[in-house]
């Protein structure tokens, strides 16, 4: 199962996984996308439209799975966003009740409903996705930096609490990744999200996945706990160095 798989880096994960023979669980709120996908990848992919926001929907929708695919082996928590780039005494909090809401709550309702299913099968990776804004807070950004330092924690939390059974926790920590990302953080102003990238080249969607399918195919014996990957020329989360 991928969590918001209609887009970016989920998407790419999703292709990566299907490409590396899994049938895979697509989810998201765009129900066109998703189906867009469905007649794509036809008997590959089974889609589930819900937000991770919903907990009674989302544990319906995981439910609802039919009897071939309710055994799910990896899950990639990946849905999220970041809204607003502000000084903290000017943020939204709107914008703040979604990030903390989807990155932090939903996360953790994908893997209280799925991950008792894989300590009772002895079976399953659970893949979250993270970032370098979790290392450390940069300027404007704090709550989605807090957001994804809570990613950090909860990952490793449970990497110790499944630690006596064969499943695997691991945390991909992304850069700038060139995705829709900017776009929905600048509620949609395309100009503003193309400064992002602009002087220095990106990360790709498949730039992560193919570490998301790296530690998915270890050995069952190695646990990749966690994967930094910056784009050359970033060094952290506040420090790019752009071509004028
Ligand atoms: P995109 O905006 O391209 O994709 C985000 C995905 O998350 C979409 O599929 C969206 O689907 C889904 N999503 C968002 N909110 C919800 C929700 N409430 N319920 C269900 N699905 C939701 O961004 P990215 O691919 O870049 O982001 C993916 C993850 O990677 C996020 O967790 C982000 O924080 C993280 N990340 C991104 C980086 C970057 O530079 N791009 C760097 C580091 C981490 P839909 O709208 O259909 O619901
Ligand atoms: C996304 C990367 O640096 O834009 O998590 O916050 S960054």
């Amino acid at each position: 199962m991928v969590t918001g798989a209609t887009s970016g880096i989920g998407r790419a994960c999703a292709e990566h996984l299907i490409r590396a023979g899994y049938r895979v669980i697509i989810t998201g709120r765009n129900i066109g996308e998703l189906s867009r996908m469905a007649d794509q990848y036809r008997r590959d992919v089974y889609p589930l439209c819900f937000d991770v926001r919903d907990r009674e929907t989302a544990e319906g929708a995981v439910a609802s799975l039919p009897p071939s695919w309710q055994e799910i082996e990896v899950l990639v928590n990946n849905a999220g966003l970041a809204l607003g780039l502000e000084p903290e005494y000017e943020g939204s909090y709107d914008d703040w009740d979604t990030m903390i809401d989807t990155n932090v709550k939903g996360l953790l309702t994908m893997t209280r409903t799925i991950v008792p299913g894989m300590v009772a099968r002895g079976r399953g990776h659970i893949i979250n996705i993270g970032s370098v804004a979790g290392d450390a807070a940069y300027a404007n950004g704090a709550v989605y930096c807090a957001s994804k330092a809570a990613v950090k924690t909860i990952t490793d939390g449970l990497r110790i609490d499944v630690a006596h059974t064969p499943l695997r926790v691991t945390l991909v920590k992304p850069g700038l990744v060139e995705t829709n990302f900017s776009r929905v953080r600048f509620h949609g102003d395309a100009d503003r999200a193309s400064n992002v990238y602009k002087g220095i080249e990106p990360l790709t969607g498949d730039d992560i996945a193919a570490t998301v399918v790296y530690a998915v195919q270890a050995p069952a014996h190695v646990q990749i706990a966690e994967i930094l990957v910056l784009a050359t020329h970033q060094a952290n989360g506040s420090t790019i160095v752009r071509k004028q």
